[in-house]
């Protein structure tokens, strides 16, 4: 190598030997190898140089560019080696440390009371069924007797989406559905959400229900009771006292509510029970005939009996809750107590 090359090598060898940073690096390789370089500028000059001497020159500077873009490859390699290996020390994990525990979900109280009540009626022989929250004013009201200047159909008790769409005010209208569809004997519950415009300690705007239906030949107010006792006694324990109490429902004739011996007081009279010594838990009855020739069931053929109950004002009960808005407050420190 001509001594002007050789001192051209060393000079970048040492200023690679020194270099600190990429751009640093990046910089040499421009001064050397770019297009105004040091070593191109030499090649470019091949014009000064002695004819005969031209070809070993010409072959030197290659054999110099090809050895000084080696030199700076390998230290840009090692310098991104050397960044890799640092990035991943700093994201390393200590394996030995304790992991995050999951928090288990549960299921919401109300929920649970659905479930309870869906398991006893389901091994009553019930089957469950759902219908539509955003309901026709006739499945809510007409077709279950509810007369036009009832109060439940006003603007104050019920959510208008149009004229005659409502939010459906109680679960009678799935089951008002089931019957135009199916032929008698129809024993079915239907659980889900109701809505009401009423809000305060013990009523929110939404709530839960649960209504059911059995319609037969010869069924009497003697099966209403027999079924409603088996499941209050199933929910409430073996020992609880009920009373059934006469009632007027629009869709019910006649019409009873079940009560059941108070369970913070057992009868003694308190705050919960308004000092009668009774909760009320249902409204229950027999089938009127005006719901039974509104789906085409004929009246003088067969009976039946329906109940309905709200799932929140059962869980209050069952868990000792004066507020039925901590249900829908989703707080932590609420639910995880159930
Ligand atoms: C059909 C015919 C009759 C369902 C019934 C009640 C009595 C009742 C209330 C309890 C508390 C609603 O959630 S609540 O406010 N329900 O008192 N519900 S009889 O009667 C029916 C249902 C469907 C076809």
């Amino acid at each position: 190598m001509t001594a002007e090359l050789e001192a051209l090598r060393e000079q970048a060898e040492a200023e690679l030997g020194k270099v600190g940073t990429e751009e640093e690096l990046l910089t040499i390789r421009t001064r050397y190898l770019g297009r105004k370089g040091l070593l191109t500028g030499l090649l470019r000059n091949i014009a000064a140089v002695s004819p005969e001497a031209r070809p070993r020159f010409g072959k030197e500077c290659n054999e110099l560019k090809e050895i000084l873009t080696a030199r700076i490859d390998a230290v840009l390699d090692g310098m991104a080696s050397a960044r890799k290996a640092a990035t991943l020390l700093d994201a390393r994990i200590d394996v030995t440390l304790p992991g995050r525990g999951v928090r288990r979900g549960r299921v919401h109280p109300v929920i649970q009371v659905r479930e309870e009540i869906c398991r006893i009626f389901a091994s009553l022989g019930f089957s469950v069924v759902e219908g539509p929250e955003v309901e026709l004013d006739y499945y809510n009201f007409e077709a279950l007797n509810i007369p036009k200047d009832h109060p439940a159909r006003d603007m104050q008790d019920t959510f208008y989406v149009e004229d005659s769409i409502v939010l459906r005010t109680h679960t009678s209208p799935v089951q008002v559905r089931i019957m135009e569809k199916t032929r008698p004997p129809v024993r079915i519950l239907s659980p889900g959400r109701v809505y009401r415009r009423d809000s305060d300690v013990s009523h929110t705007p939404m709530f839960h229900q649960i209504e059911g239906l059995l319609v037969d030949k010869g069924v009497t107010f003697g099966d209403l009771k027999g079924v409603l006792t088996a499941f209050l006694k199933q929910v409430f324990g073996e020992g609880t006292a009920l009373r059934f109490r006469p009632s007027f429902f629009p869709f019910t004739e006649p019409s009873a509510e079940v009560d059941i011996r108070c369970v913070i007081c057992s009868g003694q009279g308190c705050r919960v029970c308004k000092q009668s010594g009774w909760l009320e838990i249902l409204g229950s009855g027999m089938v009127d005939p005006e719901v039974f020739k509104n789906v085409g069931y004929d009246p003088e053929e067969v009976s039946g009996f329906a109940f309905g109950l709200g799932l929140e004002r059962i869980a209050m009960l069952k868990f000792g809750i004066s507020d039925i808005r901590l249900f829908f407050e989703n707080d932590l420190r609420f639910l995880e107590q159930f």
